[in-house]
């Protein structure tokens, strides 16, 4: 029988009012034994919460009766006053009565394993958690609307559907019917594959979106890499000073960006070196720039702006001339970060390819994990597999099709044999 278990569902720290959340077979009972009896369900009331005599607080009690609550067991949600003495007070109470603190994660997952939410839609509220950005937001509020697990539930019932005609190919492989039932098999195949082909072909958006898209700033020491972040973060991350060889560590700001996040990482001046701090500095400025987009700075006023740089640097996304307040003529992005000339129009330039980086193009959702990239990427090959198969042999195709409908039932957590036993029965019976 599974533990009743609490935790603070609100953020730690002194607050106005804190949420301490309950779940299991005892909330009720416990409750009870701290408020003197439940509200009806649904209903906030006052109570006064108190232990063996002592006063806890003047709290709300809400209650959720199984299964019709997060978890999908009684739930008790304590809205206290949000400070320290009080939370711990309630704490100590629900141990004494039995209760234990919930691990990371356990309230979602006690909902998962009591079929109120698929997987998609726990990380979904994972991701709402962590939004930092109206995309973000956006995106995450989709998934728990549900849309990726439609999609992915979506192949799976047609992989069902394709595996029933599979296996009936088998079955009546000695006449005509058991040809007919092969090709649709197949031709169903064919068309799911094509479709998460599709959805995969998305140049990580969603995932980027997710975790925000990464913008290393490369250059030479000195050209104002740091003076650069510091002006798009609008506050001091990095130490600007005339020293060449200033920044040593990667340094990261998160910025709104039109509304999608991105990760700018300050770097340090890339050039050949003898200090060892400043040559591991070097090399971590490279090792970041490697995966995400990068921005080279670079100083417009120097004759030779790339002295110092490696032959073999990656081509970046972009190059910015800085301190155009001295005077040149460049080709390209000038910015004077000593003035803010030209800033504004570089913050643009960056949403616009943030923009064209993350946005999504069509109606279909993206995909957002690489877990779920990964169940992809195994549905799809088993699905090419299986699309080798001859047509006299369907149960190669059969196999194949059971593979991949559940690498893509992983996905969402579905992975019910009973449901394909229905499906190939109820068919069996159709027509015969
Ligand atoms: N004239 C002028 N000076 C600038 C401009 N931008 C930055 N500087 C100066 O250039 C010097 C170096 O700036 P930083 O931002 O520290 O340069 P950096 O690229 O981070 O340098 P390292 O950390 O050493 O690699 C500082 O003295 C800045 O004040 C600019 O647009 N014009
Ligand atoms: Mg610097």
């Amino acid at each position: 029988m599974a533990s009743t278990i609490f935790a603070l569902a609100s953020a730690p720290g002194r607050a106005g009012v804190a949420v301490v959340r309950m779940s299991g077979p005892d909330a009720g009972q416990m409750a009870t034994a701290l408020a003197g009896s439940l509200p009806p369900p649904r209903q906030a009331v006052l109570r006064r919460l108190q232990h063996r005599g002592a006063e806890i607080d003047h709290a709300l009690l809400l209650w959720f009766a199984a299964p019709h609550s997060f978890t999908g067991e009684d739930v008790a949600e304590f809205h206290i006053h949000g400070g320290r003495a009080v939370r711990e007070a309630l704490f100590a109470a629900l141990a004494k009565l039995g209760a234990r603190p919930a691990e990371p994660g356990e309230f979602s997952r006690r909902a998962v394993e009591n079929g109120k939410l698929d997987l998609t839609r726990a990380e979904a509220i994972a991701d709402l958690v962590d939004a930092e950005t109206p995309a973000q937001l956006r995106q995450a509020l989709r998934q728990h609307d549900g849309v990726l697990a439609d999609l992915y539930e979506g192949w799976r019932a047609q992989l069902i559907v394709a595996l029933g005609r599979a296996e009936a190919a088998i079955d009546f492989s000695d006449d005509g019917v058991g040809d007919a039932e092969f090709a649709a098999a197949h031709g169903a195949a064919q068309e799911i594959s094509q479709q998460i082909q599709e959805h995969m072909d998305d140049a990580g958006r969603g995932e980027s979106l997710r975790e925000g898209l990464r913008l290393t700033i490369l250059g030479p020491p000195n050209a104002g890499k740091s003076s650069l972040i510091n002006a798009l973060a609008r506050r001091d991350v990095a130490i600007v000073a005339d020293t060449p060889g200033t920044t040593r560590d990667v340094v990261e700001a998160r910025l709104d960006l039109g509304g999608y996040l991105l990760q700018v990482a300050d770097t340090a001046g890339v050039r050949q070196t003898a200090d060892a701090i400043e040559a591991e500095g070097v090399r971590r400025a490279l090792s970041h720039a490697a995966g995400g987009m990068t921005l080279l700075l670079l100083d417009g006023s120097l004759p030779d702006p790339r002295t110092g740089l490696p032959a073999d640097l990656p081509e970046p996304d972009l190059i910015v001339w800085n301190k155009a307040d001295l005077g040149f003529v460049r080709e390209g992005i000038s910015i004077s970060l000593k003035t803010g000339a030209g800033l504004s129009m570089l913050q643009s330039m960056l949403q616009q390819r943030v923009q064209q980086k993350l946005e999504n193009r069509g109606d279909s959702p993206l995909l957002t994990r690489p877990r779920h990239r990964h169940a992809l990427n195994e549905a799809l090959a088993h699905l090419q597999h299986g699309l080798k198969a001859p047509q006299g042999q369907p149960e190669l195709l059969a196999e194949d099709l059971r593979l991949a409908m559940r690498a893509i039932g992983r996905i969402t957590g579905r992975v019910d044999v009973e449901e394909l036993l229905d499906f190939v029965f109820r068919d069996f019976c159709i027509g015969k």
